[in-house]
């Protein structure tokens, strides 16, 4: 691929190269609960490092989840301990932020890395990123953070972009793109996928890895929450449930559920899709939405007192049972479609 397309990255490339390089003591972290931009990101930019004689220590506040750590040198991401690593964040040369720009995304890590005298990088694609970055590889536009670790690696050290760092960049790319069908992907986006297919990346084993990972009785489960759907709303939300007993009887938990929300916007003409779930431990049940377009499930989503973004929200309802979170969802999901009909 033609590096001009990175040329207005050339800059921050530099500027961010210069700090690694003057570094002896680098620290790579990630937000909570990382995905796999998140931790492709992370591993595209260490096994890099690694090429270039550095030693980069990668740690984060919660584990790296079990379906990504097939990925190249995974077992060098080590999970944030107060005792083995406050120390070494304090006295960093340069922590570099991935996938994230605010430091309460990091939680635990938090006042660590606020107080260390490390100088702080930003590679990273989320709106409104907080001051104090020395450095800043910062784009909204591109579906992936690892697209951009892409560019700054090609623009300053293209001999490292071997299969051990295309590889989870790879990754990132595909699960931050919904594997290349969300609205950031451009050519641009597949131009970089064809340069790390052409350094080693096979892709039938890596989504083989990722996406082929059901167990018979997530799929036994799945056919019984398939069974509950309800569609309201002339057709545009469609609602999914579970029961604690349900997941008893299939010998699941709530692991098992993890994703079954977005099968509700395969339906043709749903906007707003909705998976209700009781839980557990507590008298409670849990609610997550996906949305297509304007539907901003956050405001819904707000309503029970959780949070989100426009297309993904959630909450927990304490004390109510399944019809009661679903009669009020169903309320709030006409009055959100009919303002939007209006305006
Ligand atoms: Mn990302």
């Amino acid at each position: 691929m033609q590096h001009d397309e990175f040329r207005h990255y050339a800059e921050s490339a530099r500027k961010i190269a210069r700090l690694l390089e003057s570094s002896d003591s680098i620290v790579i972290t990630t937000h909570v609960r990382p995905d796999g931009d998140a931790v492709g990101s992370m591993l595209g930019l260490s096994n890099a490092l690694r090429m270039l004689g550095k030693s980069p220590r990668s740690i984060v506040s919660s584990p790296v989840p079990a379906f990504l750590r097939f990925l190249p040198h995974c077992d060098t991401i080590e999970q944030y301990n107060p005792l083995s690593h406050d120390g070494v964040i304090a006295t960093a040369d340069i922590i570099v932020c991935v996938d994230f720009n605010h430091l309460s995304r990091i939680e635990s890590m938090e006042p660590i890395v606020a107080s260390s005298t490390a100088r702080r990088v930003l590679i990273d694609h989320h709106l409104d990123p907080e001051d104090g970055f020395a450095a800043a590889l910062h784009d909204t536009e591109v579906a992936s953070t690892a697209e951009l670790v892409f560019a700054l690696l090609a623009l300053e050290y293209p001999a490292t972009v071997d299969g051990d760092v295309a590889i989870p960049l790879y990754v990132g790319i595909v699960t931050d793109t919904g594997s290349f069908r969300f609205p950031r992907v451009t050519s641009r986006t597949h131009r970089i996928v064809a340069a790390l297919l052409d350094r080693g990346v096979d892709p039938p084993a890596i989504h083989q890895a990722l996406f082929d990972t059901n167990t018979p009785a997530r799929m036994r489960l799945l056919g019984e929450v398939l069974r509950s759907l309800d569609v309201v709303c002339d057709g545009r939300c469609a609602i999914l449930t579970v029961t604690r007993s349900a997941l008893q009887a299939v010998n699941a938990t709530m692991d098992d559920t993890e994703g079954f929300v977005q099968h509700t916007l395969t339906i043709e003409g749903v906007q707003i899709g909705v998976f209700l779930s009781e839980m557990f431990e507590r008298d409670a049940v849990k609610i997550s939405m996906r949305s297509k377009g304007n539907a901003d499930v956050r405001l819904i989503a707000e309503r029970f007192g959780g949070g989100g973004h426009l297309n993904a929200a959630g909450a927990i309802a304490e004390g109510m049972t399944i019809e009661q979170v679903k009669a009020q969802i169903i309320v709030l999901a006409t009055e959100l479609l009919s303002a939007r009909r209006n305006d």
